[in-house]
């Protein structure tokens, strides 16, 4: 077996002191954080496409990464070796996961059968490869929007022979996710979606996606597929507009179509920023409904408009995202999964290494602020104070359902103006920078 990364050796933990690029500053695997070790809090998953597939593209110039394997020219070849690779870096990293999409890890042949054919033979050699390795696969999906076939959507499609070609995709893509132990399946509308509503049926395009969902949750159980079913929202980009717009509007979608005790989400930094939403805002929206299932670990930049998918280095996200996933107690099948890429001019191997460096230690750095906010109540117990008037009097009638608006209007006839005080969001603000930067 040949070793692909050369030079890099397993990464260690050096702690905050070392100016080793090549080492953790942050994330110690094995330390315990209230019960369980970092490891088990964070859950960390290596995206087989940025990793393993993205050659630094953009509009306007060709691909600029180096990668060990560039001289591979036959695509089975070059298929098989990215198996090779992915676990040399996932092992290196110490990172318990990785995810797929079904094209990312075979390129697809002249027709369906064929294409299935080159999956299995690169889902044997992953089987293969996980009998000698503690690497698991935390999620699996399908790529239905790169192909020009999905030019018009998958299955909110106008055209039925693509909706029964997505489906044929899914039905596979989870059958080779149940075979490698996958813990989550995805999905997330690449193409669902519409350019503009002149020659859209919006209608049908919504309830044939509910359909198609249906469709998989029966699949699923006819298979055994007990893994947890994914929706990623993200707003545009591919389409103008993505019916799966964020996490309220799946939720939504979800409820009124009665699927949404078979999915939960996946929310990813960058496409809640899109939706114009914090990180923490989705993750929020998706924990009080109990649909936080899993996370697409990234960040975008605040002066663009599309999904950068840049590994996440800001420890405010970090810390409040970690905070959502402790106080939902943490993740069950899910994960961190770094849907992000290095940047065009990172083009070199190593920096696929300090990319997820630097997003593994910044949400270590997170993980531990948001144990200690969450230990010290810091939050908690200034909003349990704020939302005290709920918790006796007319406001225990209210949330008792006790009281209707004749009884609210003689309360305030009798009452006169309500007394306010002040939300302190600015206190607030300083001593989670206190919590950060540990001067508290
Ligand atoms: C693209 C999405 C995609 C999903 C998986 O914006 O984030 O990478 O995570 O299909
Ligand atoms: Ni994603
Ligand atoms: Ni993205």
């Amino acid at each position: 077996m040949s070793e692909f990364f050369k030079g890099v050796g397993k990464i260690p933990y050096e702690g905050t002191g070392s100016d080793n690029p090549l080492a953790f500053k942050y994330y110690n695997p094995d330390e315990v954080i209230d019960g369980k070790t970092m490891k088990d809090h964070l859950r960390f998953a290596v995206a087989y496409w940025h990793t393993f597939q993205a050659r630094g593209a953009d509009p306007f110039g060709s691909g600029t990464a180096i990668r060990p394997w560039d001289s591979i020219t036959d695509p089975m070849d070059l298929a098989f070796a990215k198996v090779e690779a992915n676990f040399e870096f996932c092992e290196k990293l110490g990172i318990p996961f990785f995810c797929f999409h079904d094209r990312d890890i075979a390129p697809e042949a002249d027709n369906l059968a064929e294409t299935n054919k080159r999956l299995d033979q690169v889902v044997a050699r992953i089987k293969d490869r996980m009998k000698n390795s503690d690497v698991k696969l935390l999620w699996g999906t399908t790529n239905a929007f790169s192909n020009p076939r999905f030019v018009h959507g998958a299955s909110t499609s106008c055209s039925a022979d693509v909706f029964a070609y997505a489906a044929s995709q899914v039905k596979k893509a989870m059958e080779i996710t149940l075979e490698l132990g996958g813990q989550n399946y995805v999905f997330w509308g690449g193409r669902e979606g519409y350019e503009t509503l002149l020659n859209t049926d919006m209608k049908l395009e919504l309830d044939n996606l509910a359909r198609f969902l249906k469709m998989a949750v029966d699949y699923a159980k006819e298979i055994g597929f007990k893994g947890q079913l994914l929706i990623e929202p993200k707003p545009k980009e591919p389409t103008k507009h993505q019916y799966d717009f964020d996490a309220a509007t799946v939720i939504g979608f979800l409820k009124s179509y009665g699927l949404s005790d078979y999915f939960k989400l996946n929310i990813e930094a960058n496409h809640a920023t899109l939706a114009q939403h914090s990180f923490q805002h989705d993750l929020r929206v998706s924990r009080i409904n109990n649909m936080l299932g899993s996370i697409d670990a990234n960040q975008g930049d605040m002066l663009l408009g599309w999904d950068t998918d840049q590994f996440p280095t800001n420890l405010y996200d970090t810390t409040l995202a970690m905070y959502e996933v402790l106080m939902m107690g943490g993740f069950t099948t899910g994960g961190l999964n770094f849907d992000a890429k290095v940047r065009r001019a990172s083009f070199e191997p190593e920096d696929l290494f300090y990319g997820h460096i630097a997003g593994m230690d910044a949400f270590a750095k997170g993980l531990k602020v948001a144990h200690r906010l969450i230990k010290d109540g810091v939050f908690e117990k200034f909003i349990q104070k704020r939302y005290e008037s709920f918790t006796q009097g007319i406001g225990a009638d209210i949330v008792a359902g006790k009281v209707g608006f004749k009884e609210l209007e003689a309360y305030t006839l009798k009452n006169g103006e309500p007394k306010l005080v002040s939300g302190r969001q600015e206190v607030l603000e300083s001593l989670l920078n206190l919590y950060i930067t540990e001067t508290k």
